[in-house]
């Protein structure tokens, strides 16, 4: 059970859980084309034991079982992400009237049971059709992704609560084209800095083109981290000012000031596309929302062995989650406050935290401290609105596979058969009970 009420967060805080489409839909025959985790998956190496997403949770099918444990657990709302080759399966062009269709009935059993549609348009299931021509490496895909935001507005807009454009941007880029751990699996710094400035140029014009649908309660969700230095040196704390440069300060500065960190366009200025400065009254569109997903800290030591980006990062001494992620509220509380003071007063979301864990009596401490840390950051000024688990199941943890269990229910992939873990129970304990 939580220690904390539905109280301690205020009259109208909207609890919800999360999901993303690559992660459990499956159902991947149905005129879906290929996404680039498909082929990513099937390279050997990239994922553990060469996991994919052609079954995952089946929720494909068995989405009318999932919506009901959301209602039944007590949640308000369901965030969810639509999935672009699901609905035009080459990225551009032709639409695939069954993927439509699914999505009609999905936001309808929603409605239906209560729940709050808050839509995510990009959860990293990029057309591969898309990436033969560049992916997110090309300017070209503002305009792609904007059509297909059209799209999803024009079709679904007014039954949508919320919607996001993407999921994470740090992930689209980084992680995808300079690390090399994500799909397409780049490392290659060019490749970054344009994935960088454009999966916030496509933003912005998603924005544009969502708005000019009548869509209604934009937003965008960014994974952000707190920064530390792994000592007080001088270097230590350079280190940890150009990680907090890298993951958390071109989103927030990119959107919210229309400026990239010039500690960091200094280094990126020669891979960076030429003019990219003309864009950024797009990347900064104003919004009505910002979703943050927080998991952990950044521990960060100078690395000068390291060229271009002279920083290596430390496994800390806090407890852990079984993927090796240390567990810190206090560095939510900290974000919180420091979004709210220096980049915006719209309404926050925790759009996702949780923790990969076998050991559910972990995850429910996990989610009692970060409900606690929020209600600390409201009580400084942040105007947290909601709060999202995640995720509603144990679910395809991307290159790490299956192995990974977020879920707060559980899921058996031999069988699919779902059953509520004590986390859900806790929430279902703190949302039934009104006192
Ligand atoms: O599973 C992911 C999700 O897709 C995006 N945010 C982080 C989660 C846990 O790694």
């Amino acid at each position: 059970m939580f220690t904390t009420s539905r109280h301690d967060l205020g009259p109208n805080f909207t609890f919800g859980t999360a999901t993303a489409a690559y992660q459990i839909e499956g159902g991947q025959t149905d005129g879906r084309g290929s996404a680039i985790w498909d082929t990513f998956a099937k390279t050997p190496g990239n994922v553990k034991q060469a996991h994919d997403g052609t079954t995952a949770t089946d929720h494909y099918n068995r989405w009318p079982e999932d919506l009901d444990l959301i209602r039944d657990g007590g949640f308000e709302a369901y965030r969810f992400s639509l999935a672009w080759p699901r609905l035009i399966p080459n990225g551009t062009g032709e639409i695939n009237q069954a993927g439509l269709d699914f999505y009609d009935r999905l936001i309808d059993g929603m409605l239906e049971r209560g729940l709050k549609p808050f839509a995510t348009l990009y959860h990293w299931d990029l057309p591969s059709a898309l990436q033969d021509k560049g992916g997110w490496m090309n300017r070209d895909i503002a305009g792609w992704f904007a059509d297909y935001a059209a799209l999803v507005a024009r079709h679904y807009g007014d039954r949508l609560h919320a919607t996001a454009t993407i999921n994470e941007p740090w992930c689209v880029a980084w992680l995808s084209h300079f690390l090399g751990v994500h799909a397409p699996g780049y490392r290659d710094v060019r490749a970054a800095a344009r994935a960088m400035h454009h999966v916030l140029f496509a933003h912005g014009t998603a924005i544009d083109a969502l708005r000019s649908e009548g869509a209604k309660n934009l937003g965008i969700v960014l994974n952000l981290e707190k920064s530390e230095p792994l000592t007080d040196k001088p270097e230590d704390v350079s280190a940890a000012s150009l990680g907090d440069a890298i993951f958390n300060r071109w989103y927030l500065g990119g959107v919210f000031k229309g400026q990239y960190p010039e500690e960091l366009t200094a280094i990126l200025a020669p891979f960076l596309p030429e003019g990219y400065e003309r864009d950024m009254e797009t990347v900064s569109r104003p919004l009505d929302w910002l979703g943050i997903n927080y998991y952990t800290r950044g521990l960060y030591k100078a690395d000068p062995s390291r060229a271009l980006i002279p920083i290596g990062q430390e496994k800390g001494p806090l407890e852990k989650s079984d993927l090796g992620w240390e567990i810190y509220p206090q560095g939510l509380e900290d974000l919180l406050v420091r979004v709210s003071r220096e980049y915006t007063k719209l309404p926050l979301y925790i759009t996702e935290t949780g923790m990969s864990e076998t050991d559910d009596t972990r995850r429910v401490k996990f989610y009692d401290d970060h409900l606690q840390a929020v209600a600390r950051a409201q009580k400084q000024g942040a105007d947290v609105r909601g709060f999202f688990a995640w995720s509603l199941l144990d679910n395809y943890e991307w290159a790490e596979g299956y192995q990974s269990r977020f879920g707060i229910v559980e899921v058996d992939y031999e069988t699919q058969k779902r059953t509520p873990k004590g986390t859900y129970r806790a929430f279902q304990g703190m949302l039934h009970n009104t006192r």
